[in-house]
């Protein structure tokens, strides 16, 4: 970065502080994950200058030949990974990806069934304080008393509330999804199926869990998280909703998409074809397991009765006494991130829930296994355990810089 470094060096020293923050701790935030420098170059360029509205072939200014060749490549790519008829990689993240889905097949007012929030779900499945909320009807579902999707309860719910849409996928949930149960339920009820594979994308392309991509209409994702990608979104879908997806996109809610960041995608989407990557999804889900049985020996209470994903939603609040607010910051204190987070039907307030919700993706792409798990399962234990004592949290983050050492992130 000497260029930075000689125009703006506050802005210079900011990002290498960033850079420092990243490589002495641990990234624990289940949403997060630490890009190849091969993503990192490719998000940083030229392409950033390039104005593309419209699609390949099909754009509304001149100057296109290689915005639409490697907007082509990243569709490409996306298609053969997912196995999708039709996708859309110009979402500028999740959350919009989201609202351009419902626009494309909803008018205001149609009904949405969609998980809840404190069972896993996420804003944009129709939490009230949410724009989509004020505009279609969300009706929500939530897990049964033993942590899980109740199928039968949703299918009742279903053939209640006769939802135009039936919406599965989640932020906080660590279980499989059954995607067969979802399109038997849509299909007795009429209603078209979505699926938010935001947090399993890398699962799925890593071929580590079930693909359901075949199951559903329309699939949303962001594509930063488990598929370690540049931050944006995707759209794939059936056929028969390609041109409503395509429209709502651009020129529905999105002008000129982020061209520089579709490249980053493209190379990250190559990334995930290969064996490395899928390596990589298959250690996720024993890294995930191995954290699981720790914390549990420890007496942690893990929400949903476990994991089959790459994250944990622990009650701390319920097994430690410490409140989700409490225990991250205790956890900051010694370099290990993570988001405090609603439990089910928690009865604390959202910026001070029960809960905290742990992932090891990135730490995963650090290539840290179960051994290091261990250590890190024992940390976490200690730090929330000791909360309210500095000296001993200081100690700890010393360990956890010792270990950092050891698999460094971009040296
Ligand atoms: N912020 C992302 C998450 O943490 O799950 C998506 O909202």
């Amino acid at each position: 970065m000497k260029n930075l470094k000689r125009e703006d060096l506050k802005v210079y020293r900011i990002i290498k502080n960033e850079e420092k923050r990243q490589e002495e701790g641990l990234e624990m935030i289940a949403s997060e994950n630490y890009v190849s420098r091969a993503v990192l170059e490719a998000l940083g360029n030229v392409f950033t200058n390039k104005y593309s509205e419209g699609y390949p072939g099909h754009r509304y200014y001149g100057g296109q030949e290689f915005a639409d060749a490697v907007e082509s490549l990243a569709i490409k790519r996306a298609k053969k990974l997912f196995g999708a008829e039709h996708v859309n990689v110009q979402p500028l993240s999740g959350a919009p990806a989201n609202m351009i889905a419902y626009s494309a097949v909803l008018k205001p007012g149609d009904k949405v069934l969609g998980m809840d929030l404190s069972h896993g779900g996420h804003l944009t499945h129709g939490h009230p304080v949410t724009f989509s909320a004020k505009i279609y009807n969300f009706v929500r579902y939530k897990t049964g008393a033993d942590g899980k999707i109740n199928y039968r309860e949703l299918e009742k719910m279903a053939i209640q509330e006769k939802p135009k849409l039936i919406l599965a996928g989640f932020s906080a949930y660590t279980r499989q999804l059954d995607y067969r149960k979802f399109q038997t339920i849509a299909k007795k009820v009429g209603a078209i199926t979505m699926i938010d594979i935001a947090h399993i994308a890398g699962l799925i392309a890593g071929k580590a869990i079930e693909n359901p991509v075949p199951y559903f209409d329309i699939i949303t994702t962001t594509t930063h998280k488990t598929l370690r990608g540049p931050r944006g979104g995707m759209i794939m879908c059936k056929k028969k909703f390609a041109t409503a997806i395509d429209k709502a996109v651009f020129p529905g809610f999105q002008g000129g998409p982020h061209i520089n960041t579709i490249a980053a995608l493209a190379v990250a989407l190559g990334e995930a074809q290969k064996n490395d990557f899928r390596k990589y999804a298959r250690q996720i889900l024993k890294n995930a397991k191995v954290l699981e049985q720790e914390l549990k020996k420890y007496g942690f209470k893990i929400m949903f009765g476990g994991t089959d994903n790459h994250m944990l939603l622990l009650d701390v609040f319920g097994s430690k006494g410490v409140s989700g607010r409490e225990a991250e910051i205790a956890l900051d204190k010694i370099g290990i991130s993570v988001n405090k987070n609603v439990i089910p039907d928690d009865k604390r307030k959202p910026l001070d829930p029960s809960g905290i919700r742990i992932g090891v993706s990135a730490i995963t792409t650090r290539k840290m296994k179960e051994k290091e798990i261990r250590k890190i399962a024992d940390w976490i234990n200690r730090a929330i355990e000791n909360y309210r004592d500095s000296r001993k949290l200081t100690k700890i983050r010393e360990e956890v810089k010792t270990l950092c050492r050891l698999f460094p992130l971009y040296r």
